[in-house]
């Protein structure tokens, strides 16, 4: 067995900026067009709505990857600001984040459809059993800033939720978060 070697990352609690920075994705309002309840216009799609700072280890079983992600506060057209959301490709792996800053509102469901929310906080540690799809929502005034660990074999399957979206949307009601059920929703 080849054994990896020890290795330190620093957190910014207050942003999620991992030093040394070692792999990040920023995701764009037009990179995620067809996943809000009405389409992105054109002078919103450069818009940075959430970045995922990973530090990498090969995907094999029984490592850990762990990531941070920070989402920018904001909706479109009264739906917040949001990650696009997956099924792991290995769908039983779990996991689990801590959040460090900020609102939010896990959203997960089934294959089956069954949806779960649960609130996000600062000292939140969400549990995402196996088998359900995630997706985050920054539902505050603040930026969402949570800590992401989970088996790195675990690998995503975002076509699932780009072809049938999630049962509900997490939409800003007269100020304050409701969740809805999804009319788009083909489950
Ligand atoms: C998280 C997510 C991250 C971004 O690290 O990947 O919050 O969300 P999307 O991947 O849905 O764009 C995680 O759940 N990893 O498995
Ligand atoms: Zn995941």
């Amino acid at each position: 067995m080849s054994l990896l070697t020890p290795f330190t990352t620093m957190l910014d609690l207050a942003d999620g900026v991992l030093t040394p920075q070692r792999k990040l994705v920023e995701r764009t309002l037009g990179d995620m067009d067809g996943m809000y309840a009405v389409s992105v216009p054109e002078s919103r799609r450069n818009e940075v709505v959430y970045r995922v700072s990973e530090i990498p280890v090969p995907p094999a079983e029984g490592n850990l990857l762990s990531s941070t992600t920070t989402i920018e506060p904001g909706t479109l057209e009264g739906e917040y600001h949001m990650t696009k959301g997956h099924f792991h490709a290995k769908i039983d792996r779990a996991e689990i984040y801590l959040t460090l800053a900020g609102e939010g509102r896990l959203v997960m469901a089934t294959e089956d459809g069954e949806p779960a929310v649960e609130p996000m906080g600062r000292g939140t540690i969400s549990y995402v059993p196996g088998g359900w799809a995630h997706r985050s929502v920054n539902v505050g005034a603040e930026p969402l800033v949570f800590l992401a660990a989970f088996p790195a074999d675990a690998g995503y399957d975002y076509e699932t939720i780009e072809e049938q979206g999630f049962p509900v949307l997490v939409l800003e009601r007269n100020g304050a978060p409701e969740v809805v059920p999804n009319p788009r929703y083909r489950g």
